[in-house]
């Protein structure tokens, strides 16, 4: 049985994750740190134990590991990449100071740590289609900067200390339950939302854009199962491409109009959006997860479209 901390339990993936984990190892056993202003609600207030954990202080975190005799942290505590474009200085105090201050906590109290990685280590030097596990990551983004700091940083804290650390390059997640905020791959969810609602979707990518996308049960998944997975078949650890679909907007909008044949979709592209998304990966490969861990996605676009579109009808509509 695991004694788990969330640091960022309010956050898009971080309200669903907490419920599966306390679903799995029990109420008690997960508890939802948050930082004043972003409170859990609800069944996420009401399943568990929650405590104010600000990644920045060092202290807070020490205190709650121990309070909760924590073995494992889920640092979920991040910019996403468009937000953290306009607040650079902030992104680096969250993304590297605030892992900075997980690690060393870990390594004090022995905790393990999955940190989530993304698609934006990469960059326009990268091999864009199929890119493969062990290739060029030259990111122009303060978050894609953070994101391969902190995949050196935590392979480090592995092979210097042993601390048990793990990560996956998590591609756009799509979900319906809380939304994303301030990321390059947010239209893939805003897009359902519009539908849903009845109105045109202005699309802040260009046609033509493709990036990696995830549906969050996937997404989920793949961050219990990396944390429950032998660590004695791993060749690498922080952090593992995963993959599950690929499309740009055209396809996911013909993939809505399916279900939603009077559906409209026009173009209004945001530059700073368009050129990270350009500067991302077309399409992952993933053969490192599947043979390290056995990583194997379960949603693709049409699945993923039904289950959006009827979970958002009942919670819209
Ligand atoms: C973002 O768009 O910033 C994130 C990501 C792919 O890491 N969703």
């Amino acid at each position: 049985m695991k004694n788990i901390l969330i640091i960022g339990s309010t956050g898009q993936i971080g309200s669903e994750l907490t419920m599966k984990l306390r679903g799995i190892y029990g109420g008690n056993n997960v508890v939802a740190g948050y930082i004043p202003g972003a409170e859990p609600k609800g069944e996420l207030l009401e399943s568990g134990p929650s405590a104010i954990v600000d990644i920045t202080n060092e202290q807070q975190i020490a205190e709650t590991v121990s309070r909760y005799k924590i073995d494992t942290i889920y640092n979920l505590a991040a910019l996403l990449s468009a937000v953290a474009e306009a607040k650079p200085q902030l992104a680096w105090k969250i993304g590297m100071g605030g892992l900075f201050n997980v690690l060393e906590v870990a390594r004090e109290m022995h905790c393990a740590v999955f940190t989530p990685s993304s698609i934006g280590v990469f960059g326009n030097n990268t091999p864009k289609d199929k890119t493969p596990q062990d290739t060029i990551r030259n990111p122009r983004t303060m978050y894609g900067v953070t994101k391969v700091s902190g995949e050196l940083l935590s392979d480090y804290y592995n092979i210097r200390f042993g601390v048990d650390t793990r990560s996956v390059r998590f591609p756009g997640l799509i979900s319906y339950v809380t939304p994303p905020g301030g990321g390059t791959t947010d239209y893939a969810v805003d897009i359902y939302y519009s539908a849903v609602k009845g109105e045109t979707f202005k699309c802040p990518i260009a046609a033509g854009t493709f990036m990696d996308m995830m549906y969050m049960p996937d997404g989920l998944r793949a961050a219990i199962e990396i944390m429950e997975a032998d660590p004695s078949k791993f060749v690498h650890r922080n952090s593992f491409n995963i993959a599950s679909m690929s499309f740009d907007p055209e396809i996911i909008y013909n993939s809505i109009k399916k279900y939603v044949p009077d559906f409209k979709m026009e173009y209004e592209v945001d530059p700073l959006r368009q050129t990270i998304a350009e500067s991302w990966p077309n399409s992952l490969d993933d053969t490192c997860a599947r043979e390290e861990w056995g990583w194997k996605p379960e949603y693709d676009l049409d699945s993923m479209t039904r289950d959006m579109l009827a979970k958002l009808k009942e919670r819209l509509i």
